[in-house]
């Protein structure tokens, strides 16, 4: 089948935010009496800011109500809202502009398939909004990666089928996802992380249209 859509995860593939998310929730762990890793971190990639919080707590082994825990999850967004809202263009990942220019003008659909419901804050910051036909973030899903929805729903807002769709990720949870809602992907990052990607490039700037050509046969 033709690829006719591509689907972009946003933090750790057109922009890294992660460092932003760990500086966050490291001054609310510490705040709380605890700290924890970058390795640590690692694991947060992906996944819902309520999960994050879920996750973090336990690693403190700090029990809190479900009101406490809205509470502390709207202190780290406000810490890291004022850092996403100093970022500028330089900030986006290596070959990013250059593939999102040649594919837009080669007709494929594109839509932004993220987790966070921070997506329109960054890219307007990093100047990427205009590429974007559709973006699908946690907003207006409700279900968390590996659960397909956040790219049957972008798919479905193109009105592309899901197997014209090619998702680009880094997390091995979006990656399922991608699989799950039928999709072929294109994994960022490393082969022996994201082992059921359709393909794994180390970042944006080693793709180009020809190589979107060649997946139509994968
Ligand atoms: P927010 P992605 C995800 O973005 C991040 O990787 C993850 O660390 C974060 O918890 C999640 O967004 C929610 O972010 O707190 O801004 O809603 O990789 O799905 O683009
Ligand atoms: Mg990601």
């Amino acid at each position: 089948m033709e690829i006719k859509a591509c689907l972009f995860d946003l933090d750790g593939v057109l922009v890294d935010t992660a460092i932003y998310h760990y500086k966050a929730w490291k001054q609310l762990a510490n705040s709380l009496g605890f700290d924890f890793t970058e390795e640590q971190n690692e694991q947060l990639k992906g996944i819902s800011r309520m999960e994050s919080l879920d996750k973090i707590l336990a690693w403190g082994k700090i029990t809190k109500s479900g009101e406490e825990k809205l509470n502390l999850a709207s202190q780290k967004n406000e810490c890291y809202v004022a850092m996403i809202n100093q970022m500028t263009p330089t900030e986006v990942l290596h070959g990013t502009v250059d593939f999102l220019t040649a594919i837009k003008d080669e007709g494929y659909k594109i839509a932004l398939g993220s987790a966070s419901k921070n997506s329109a804050i960054i890219l307007e910051r990093t100047q990427l909004t205009h590429f974007f036909d559709v973006i699908v973030d946690g907003n207006i899903v409700g279900k968390s990666k590996p659960d397909p929805e956040v790219f049957l729903k972008g798919a479905e807002l193109l009105g592309v089928p899901p197997s014209a769709c090619l998702v680009f990720e880094d997390a091995i949870a979006g990656i399922e996802a991608a699989n799950r809602a039928g999709m072929r992907s294109v994994g960022i990052g490393s082969p022996e992380v994201l082992t059921e990607a359709t393909i794994v490039v180390k970042d944006l700037s080693k793709l180009s249209v020809q190589h979107l050509r060649q997946m139509n046969e994968l």
